[in-house]
């Protein structure tokens, strides 16, 4: 749970902590979470301060299966999209069973930056890492950086913008997800001072929450109109700003970045 200086940790020995929006979870095996099918699990996103900003957020977690289906989802804290989604993980439609993170925003429509997490593998367990700092946003798995964005990075509530809620999404019957740990820094804590974030009450109505069924069948509707596997972009019209994404090219496109300049990165 959250303590006095905004850190939280949940190992799930004790419940779900502040993952109160749960659907369709498997906790029979006890301090670890599985999504196995349809499933999820987030934090209530009620408005703007909700979840959490700048800081480290660690996830340990193990995705079984090659196909689109499993996300460790930042959700926007004000629960409106296209907006400020940060995905961690998923798992792209190529039958390779590559990882990659993805950066939203809104920009008349949704527009999104993905990053491929190169060689990666799933079926076994991984620390995945966001780092979230003002005007750099990176992600790491098992310690190794495999996403950097510097365009685009949203502000936190703290400093002016929005926070993101923690949160997990399984929408595939072939794919599963399981999450052993979940930890979050705020940055600056044990260094200087930080602001806490302002305290939001647990909502009472259930109103706000996310439609994840809506959501799993967007996916599956969008993918059926564009090609494009991408969690939430619409599926009709296409996104004014984003186009399909072609991952072979993107591949191919980090392959040769790679030979160019020795980064990973695209
Ligand atoms: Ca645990």
């Amino acid at each position: 749970m959250a303590n006095a200086t905004g850190a939280l940790s949940i190992s799930f020995d004790n419940g779900l902590g502040s993952l109160g929006n749960a659907w369709n979870i498997d906790q029979s095996v006890h301090g670890q979470i599985t999504l196995a099918g349809p499933a999820s699990i987030m934090e209530w996103a009620v408005g703007p301060a909700s979840g959490h900003g700048y800081g480290t957020y660690t996830v340990q977690a193990q995705v079984n299966g090659n196909q689109p289906g499993p996300g460790i989802i930042f959700w926007p804290g004000d629960n409106q999209w296209p907006g400020q989604e940060i995905d961690l993980l998923e798992i792209t439609p190529n039958g390779s069973g590559a990882q990659y993170g993805t950066l939203h925003w809104n920009q008349g429509g949704d527009a999104y930056e993905p990053q491929v997490f190169w060689g990666v593998s799933s079926g076994v367990p991984h620390e995945y890492q966001m780092i979230w700092e003002p005007g750099h946003l990176t992600m790491k798995v098992d310690g190794t950086v495999t996403a950097s964005f510097t365009d685009h990075v949203p502000v936190d509530f703290t400093h002016g913008g929005m926070n993101n809620t923690i949160g997990f999404l399984n929408t595939n019957s072939h794919t599963s997800l399981t999450v052993f740990q979940v930890d979050y820094v705020p940055l600056g804590s044990g260094a200087a001072p930080v602001v806490a974030a302002p305290v939001v009450a647990a909502p009472v109505v259930v109103a706000a929450a996310v439609d994840w069924n809506a959501l799993a069948a967007q996916v599956e509707a969008n993918f059926a109109a564009t090609g494009s596997w991408d969690l939430n972009a619409p599926a009709i019209p296409a996104p004014p700003v984003a186009a399909a994404v072609d991952w072979n090219a993107i591949a191919a496109q980090v392959e040769a970045n790679f030979a160019a300049t020795g980064s990973w990165h695209l």
